[in-house]
Order: structure tokens, then C-alpha cells, then sequence
């Protein structure tokens, strides 16, 4: 019998939500092991930290928390989030100290329309909605560069700074990234993103580093567009994307705009990864914690189990990363839908009918 392949997973489930739709990631990466006659096996070590942990100990991760994940295969992680810690607290704490500490640089998201799921726009179909969102995950307007001060004068003369950074190398390796992605897929056509008519100094260095990139790939069709224009022809050309590239503000709320586009934010899938492999890189569904319905068993699990096929392939298992896929498409179009796609399947149902559909191909 071949040997085992046994890649170690570090799980995150992290808040609300987070912690129904993870399992269902984690059974169908049993049932794909199970499947494997004993080719691949999943280990896990799972992580407590996340709004609860910071109420108990003042930490969102504890503080070797980095170092304990260094030697995962990869990291699950499901959503952060909770009424009683700010927002700013629980995603700088978790999220962002994992991703900026393992130089996750490039955050993929596709965009795409399954078989069964309806979409708001009225003329969308699986083939016009398919493109991937790249996202810059290291710097620019999540720097986290800035401070608040005068407030002893009175809170209405207070004053607050956040600055972006952008930097030649930030630009060019995603846009980088972006121009590879594009080689793979079925156009090859890269779009890049800035609002450099009003952000005269950071968004021209990005714009001049993505003509520069562009010139190295002739084989590959480019633009560039203001964000305010994307946000549009999300909507009105869908037809026209295929690899969209912005900054980590940009890119964050352009993925959130496809997700519905794509029929639920319930859907989109994300992958955090370090392209040069130096650390961990992270896969998570786009969604947060949403605790207006946790605890309801009624989240959508389609983001996160398309997430673990995007964590398979991140680990060379393509064909394993294709099956998931098939096995989403196969159970979206069966109908077997939670309530945010108009279904009446609970979290645990869509898990299971997506666990059974890997056995049946
Ligand atoms: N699973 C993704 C998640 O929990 N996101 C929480 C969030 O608020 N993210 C904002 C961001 O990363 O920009």
C-alpha cells in the first residue's frame, strides 16, 4: 500500500459562526481521507482563540501564538467578531496578527456563480460571473500607521490619522501574483484597481508598478480602473473580469460586492496565502462571525468548504480540490440550500449532502 500523506491542519473556528461552519469543512476533509484507502490522512489541532479567549485572558491569540502555528501544512480559520470586543480589537488581534505575521501577501477570492444558487442580477450566469478578486494583504490602508490625540481639548476637536502605505515591492509582488494567476486561467487578462486620480502619491506608485509588471507578460490582456467605475461594471459587465487586482482596502470591499453577487456572502471563499511558502499561509470564508444567526445552525457552509478546496490546492492536491468543487456544484443544484439562498437545509445538512456527494463521484 502507497505510504501516507499526513498534512497537519491548525484550526482556528474563531467566533459566532465561525465555529458551525468550520466542522463542515473539517468532515469533508475526513470523508476525502476516508475515501483515499489510506493515501491521505488530516491531522488537527484546534485553537480556542477569538473573542471569548480575550474576555477570559486580554489576548485574541496567546502571545506565542505565531510561533505554535509556524509548523502547520496550513491554517483553517473560520471568522472573527463579537458584540462586547470592538472590531478593531478582535481583527487586529487575530485575523490581521496572523496574516502581517506571516507575510500572507496575497488574498484570493473567487467570484463565481454556482449550479442552483440564484444571483440579484437579473442577468447573470455561470458564465458571466467567474472571475477571482486578488487582494493585497500586507499593507496599504491596513498598515495600521496612525494615532488619535488632542482629545483633552474636547471630544468634538479631537484628531485622527491612518495612514496607507505602499511600497514598490508591496505593489509589484501581488500585481505579480495577479499576472501569474491570470497564465491559469481561461482569458488571460489582468484588471488593476486604485483611485489614483484623488490618491495622487500611493496609487500612482501602484500604477506605475503594474504598467511596469504588465510589460514582462505581453502574452496578457490588462486595464486599470478607478474603484468607483469596478464597483459598476461588477454590476453592469460581469462578463468583462477575469483577474482583478487591488489594494487590501479595495480588494476587501470589491470581494464583498462579487460574494453578492455570486448569490451570498455565505459563499465566498478566501485563501491568505504566502506564495513563497516561508510560513503557514491561511484559508477562511470571506463571511465573518454574523451573530445575528449564530448559534442557529442555519449558516451557509458552502464558503467554508470551498475554502478547504481551496486549501487543497494550496497543498498540491488538485484533483482532491477539483472533487470538492464537483461536490459543492452537485448539491447546490440538487437544491440543498440554507435559508440565505432561499433553501430550509440546516449548516450540518449542507455539510453532509457535500460530504456524500464526494463519495458518490
Ligand atoms: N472570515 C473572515 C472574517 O472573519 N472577517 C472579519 C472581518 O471583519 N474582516 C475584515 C477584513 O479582514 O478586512
Amino acid at each position: 500500500m502507497a505510504e501516507t500523506r499526513t498534512f497537519r491542519i491548525a484550526v482556528i473556528p474563531g467566533d459566532g459562526i465561525g465555529a458551525e461552519v468550520v466542522p463542515e469543512g473539517l468532515r469533508v476533509l475526513d470523508r476525502l481521507a476516508a475515501l483515499s484507502g489510506g493515501r491521505l490522512a488530516f491531522a488537527y489541532e484546534s485553537f480556542p482563540w477569538g473573542c471569548q479567549h480575550y474576555l477570559r485572558t486580554g489576548r485574541m491569540m496567546d502571545a506565542d501564538g505565531l510561533e505554535r502555528l509556524a509548523g502547520f501544512d496550513a491554517i483553517y480559520f473560520g471568522a472573527v467578531g463579537w458584540p462586547g470586543v470592538p472590531d478593531h480589537v478582535s481583527l487586529w488581534g487575530l485575523r490581521l496578527a496572523i496574516c502581517q505575521g506571516f507575510d500572507q501577501y496575497a488574498c484570493i477570492r473567487p467570484v463565481r456563480l454556482l449550479p442552483g444558487v440564484p444571483s440579484p442580477l437579473k442577468t447573470a450566469t455561470a458564465e458571466t460571473v467567474d472571475w477571482v478578486v486578488v487582494r493585497e494583504n500586507s499593507e496599504g490602508e491596513y498598515a495600521g500607521i496612525g494615532g488619535r490625540n488632542l482629545a483633552g481639548r474636547g471630544a468634538d476637536r479631537e484628531v485622527a490619522i491612518q495612514t496607507a502605505l505602499f511600497t514598490a515591492q508591496g505593489c509589484e509582488r501581488i500585481i505579480r501574483y495577479a499576472f501569474d494567476l491570470a497564465r491559469t486561467r481561461r482569458r488571460r487578462k489582468v484588471t488593476g484597481v486604485t483611485k489614483s486620480n484623488a490618491q495622487q502619491y500611493a496609487m500612482t506608485l501602484w500604477d506605475e508598478t503594474f504598467a511596469r509588471v504588465a510589460a514582462a507578460y505581453p502574452d496578457v490582456e490588462t486595464e486599470q480602473w478607478l474603484v468607483d467605475a469596478m464597483a459598476a461594471r461588477f454590476v453592469l459587465r460581469p462578463e468583462t473580469l477575469e483577474v482583478v487586482v487591488a489594494s487590501n482596502l479595495f480588494g476587501d470591499i470589491l470581494s464583498d460586492l462579487g460574494s453578492a453577487i455570486g448569490g451570498s456572502l455565505g459563499i465566498a471563499a478566501s485563501a491568505n496565502l504566502d506564495p513563497e511558502r516561508r510560513h503557514p499561509s491561511m484559508f477562511e470564508p470571506v463571511h465573518g462571525s454574523a451573530p445575528d444567526i449564530a448559534g442557529q445552525g442555519i449558516a451557509n457552509p458552502v464558503a467554508a468548504i470551498w475554502t478547504v478546496a481551496l486549501m487543497l490546492d494550496h497543498l498540491g492536491l488538485t484533483a482532491e480540490a477539483a472533487l470538492v468543487m464537483d461536490a459543492i456544484a452537485a448539491t447546490t443544484e440538487a437544491g440543498v440550500l440554507t435559508p440565505d439562498l432561499g433553501g430550509s437545509a440546516t449548516t450540518r445538512e449542507v455539510g453532509e449532502a457535500i460530504a456524500a456527494a464526494l463519495g458518490s463521484r
